[in-house]
């Protein structure tokens, strides 16, 4: 495991590590936030070469195998979606709004992300990204084209919702554009049926791509 630690610790933050990787895009997201926030968290590299992720150790801190896995003292979260949550409200932060209809408008785009549109661009995520990579076949036309409608669906209500609005949620920048970035920012690699540039969603894009949290 490779460990850093960038921004100054303050005592509640002392014993927060994020376990990460970096081809892991539900890791990414909340990588991003960290960094966003300039919050003190330790991160730690699992090493998927030599399957650590499976280890006894590391499945006793996330049952599923996966990451990211937030470790807070004696506090464990796995899913990314909570964890930016998490972190988001322990730092006091607008990115995870405390009023209870601006926290619901986030957390429906997050619900969203996370179903909706996160089903049908993981198939292109499958097919064109992890398939090739694995060695393990040719990327199934069929299943591409079949997912095709849901995508074109997805990507025109973000164009529509994005006209009248910078951020997904209402509130302003929050945990639900992350969520989605940390798929958007990848269509070249996944080939998602992202709409041409110029339109709404490409200007969400940029905003949220722009920001210097994904490169730190
Ligand atoms: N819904 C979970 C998904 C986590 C997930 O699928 N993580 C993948 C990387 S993107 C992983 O750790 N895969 C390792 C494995 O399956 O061995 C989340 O949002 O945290």
């Amino acid at each position: 495991m490779a460990r850093s630690v960038i921004y100054q610790h303050s005592r509640e933050w002392l014993a927060v590590k994020l376990y990460h990787h970096t081809a892991s895009h539900n890791a990414r997201r909340v990588v991003a936030l960290v960094h966003h926030l300039q919050l003190p968290v330790e991160l730690v590299s699992v090493d998927f070469g030599t399957g650590e992720q499976r280890s006894p150790e590391f499945l006793a801190k996330n049952p599923n195998g996966k990451v990211p896995v937030l470790v807070d003292g004696d506090f464990i979260l796995w899913e990314s979606t909570a964890i930016m949550a998490y972190l988001a409200s322990k730092a006091g932060s607008t990115l995870a709004p405390t009023d209870a209809r601006a926290r619901a408008d986030v957390d429906r785009w997050v619900a969203w992300v996370n179903t909706r549109f996160g089903s049908a661009a993981s198939v292109c995520l499958f097919e064109n990204v992890i398939k090739p990579f694995f060695g393990i076949g040719a990327p199934d036309d069929a299943a591409l084209a079949k997912v095709r409608p849901e995508l074109d669906a997805c990507f025109s209500l973000l164009e529509k919702h994005l006209e009248s609005q910078d951020y997904l949620a209402s509130s302003g920048l929050s945990i639900a554009d992350f969520a989605a970035y940390s798929i958007i920012g990848s269509r070249e690699a996944w080939k998602l049926p992202v709409p041409a540039a110029g339109g709404s969603l490409a200007r969400w894009a940029e905003r949220i791509g722009s920001l210097p949290a994904w490169n730190a």
